[in-house]
């Protein structure tokens, strides 16, 4: 039998064994549920914005757009999922219905659909050509419906809120595992309905009566996080910039614009952008923005696709502040990621994994001030073993705690990531690292939340030998899994 490293040897014991007490760090608050787990795991995933409008050149169909309009020429699901997956993209949310009303699957519920479009002859399902194209590759699909319908004659009534839910029904039966179902909160307005081209304003708070759509949704697909900006798994982040709050907080309690309770469409986007210090209910924040000013394509903004540079940096402002990042990028009239955008994918994804190929962190000797009940299993070593599943806490009452990093030769740094282990909840209010230059320790670097994940952005290069991360303020003791640095180009 091949002899064990110290580090496999350690792994196959019980985390019991390495002491006389039983390890124990009590959660803290909130904490979230297996399928938020799985989903903070995605971090970056797109969008994909397609319907008539991809044709008429709108953003928002009125309703009266004729289905024969929606005939991409090329269309091809394994390009478009090959072109994300090259970005470093875990998963994809499509608009399976937008607020126009045209269904890109052949629903039952409606004649409004690919069955009456001049796209291979009525016979083609975009769903199942991109359900079956992520799941190929191991990717998570998404289904974005909208709530407001500006199609359906019968939008404003009890009878609508069925054929959502049928629709629904629909998506979430027919397409194997759906990773998100996305609810738009953009409500209600003028449109088509059937031939009535009038105004219909329903009630946001009471109309859908959402907890029972929901609970349609978890008896059909009890692993999808359900997206609103009131969750119940995931919160929109108040902004379609896709910039999550400076301080971030995955805890939340959300409350509606004029103060009273939140609902689809009705909350107070400022809050959702930081989340609630401390907060009840575990409701992360997703951004989402779009690769183009507009979220559907349009041939004049192609000379405006965001740059790599760009998408680098809603990325530290999304992932790197405990939120996840969603791209729309929607395919053009071919039925295609466009060629400018494809080539901004590519670059950035390239970007990414030089970026976070080498953790300069792993290999140092690693020491703390405290280790919870000085038990091994609390080792500082835990946050550059890259296991995830284990972390470096403290005492209760342990002051300021500090862990320090010490490498034989100089290392070269100018990013910072460090994760709280959120199976236990988030903690960790500030924090700070510093790094020794001859005798004294100086900042290079301090933080608030950390959460699932947090990325500092240095200034400039710094090189050490030693480096300190410090906790410096925390209501329980810090859980940290991860500290890890690296050089971007
Ligand atoms: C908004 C919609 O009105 C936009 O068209 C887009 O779908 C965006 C993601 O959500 O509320």
């Amino acid at each position: 039998m091949p002899s064990l490293t110290r580090r496999e040897a350690l792994a196959l014991l019980p985390a019991s064994a390495l002491a006389a007490t039983a390890p124990s760090l009590p959660p803290y608050g909130a904490v979230p549920s297996p399928r938020q787990l799985q989903w903070h795991d995605l971090e970056l995933y797109a969008f994909l914005h397609f319907t008539v409008n991809t044709f008429t050149n709108k953003e928002w169909g009125y309703g009266d757009e004729d289905p024969s309009l929606f005939n991409p020429t090329a269309f091809d699901a394994d390009a478009i999922a090959e072109t994300l997956e090259a970005a470093g993209m875990k998963a994809v949310i499509l608009t399976c219905k937008h607020h126009d009303g045209f269904c890109l699957w052949p629903t039952k519920t409606t004649a409004h659909s690919v069955t009456r479009s001049a796209w291979r002859s009525g016979q083609g399902d975009v769903v199942r050509d991109l359900a079956a194209a992520t799941h190929r590759r191991g990717m998570r699909f998404g289904v974005y419906l909208s709530p407001w319908d500006r199609n359906a004659s019968n939008y404003g009534s009890p009878a609508y809120v069925e054929m959502y839910r049928q629709q629904l029904r629909e998506l979430l039966t027919n397409y194997g595992p759906i990773g998100e179902v996305w609810h738009d909160g953009a409500n209600g307005g003028d449109g088509f309905y059937g031939g009535a081209r009038e105004k219909r304003t329903i009630d946001k708070t009471t109309y859908y009566d959402w907890p029972r759509t929901w609970d349609l949704i978890r008896s059909l697909q009890p692993d999808a996080c359900i997206f609103s900006d009131v969750g119940p798994d995931i919160r929109w982040v108040g902004n379609e910039r896709g910039v999550a709050g400076e301080t971030c907080w995955a805890t939340y309690d959300p409350v509606g614009e004029k103060g009273g309770p939140a609902s689809p469409g009705d909350v107070n986007a400022k809050q959702s952008g930081l989340g609630t210090p401390h907060g009840s209910r575990w409701l992360p924040a997703e951004c989402d923005v779009s690769i183009r000013p507009g979220w559907f394509w349009h041939p004049e903004e192609t000379a405006r696709v965001k740059t790599p540079a760009q998408l680098m940096e809603l990325y530290y402002q999304s992932v790197g502040r405990g939120a996840s990042f969603l791209l729309n990028v929607p395919p053009d009239r071919r039925g295609l990621i466009d060629p400018a955008d494809a080539a901004v994918l590519r670059n950035f994804g390239s970007q990414l994994r030089s970026t976070f190929r080498v953790d300069h962190a792993t290999g140092a000797k690693v020491t703390a001030s405290n280790v919870r009940d000085k038990n091994r299993a609390f080792r500082p070593e835990n946050m550059t073993e890259g296991a995830g599943s284990r972390y470096w806490t403290t005492d209760d009452h342990a002051e300021n705690p500090e862990a320090t990093f010490e490498w034989k030769k100089p290392e070269t740094f100018n990013i910072i990531r460090v994760r709280e282990f959120i199976q236990l909840g988030q903690r960790v209010e500030e924090f700070q690292v510093e790094v020794q230059k001859d005798k004294d320790w100086v900042q290079v670097a301090s933080g608030t939340t950390i959460g699932a994940c947090r990325i500092l952005r240095l200034p400039e290069k710094v090189t050490t030998m030693r480096l300190r991360l410090r906790i410096t303020k925390t209501p329980a003791p810090a859980a940290i899994s991860e500290f890890a640095i690296y050089l971007e180009g």
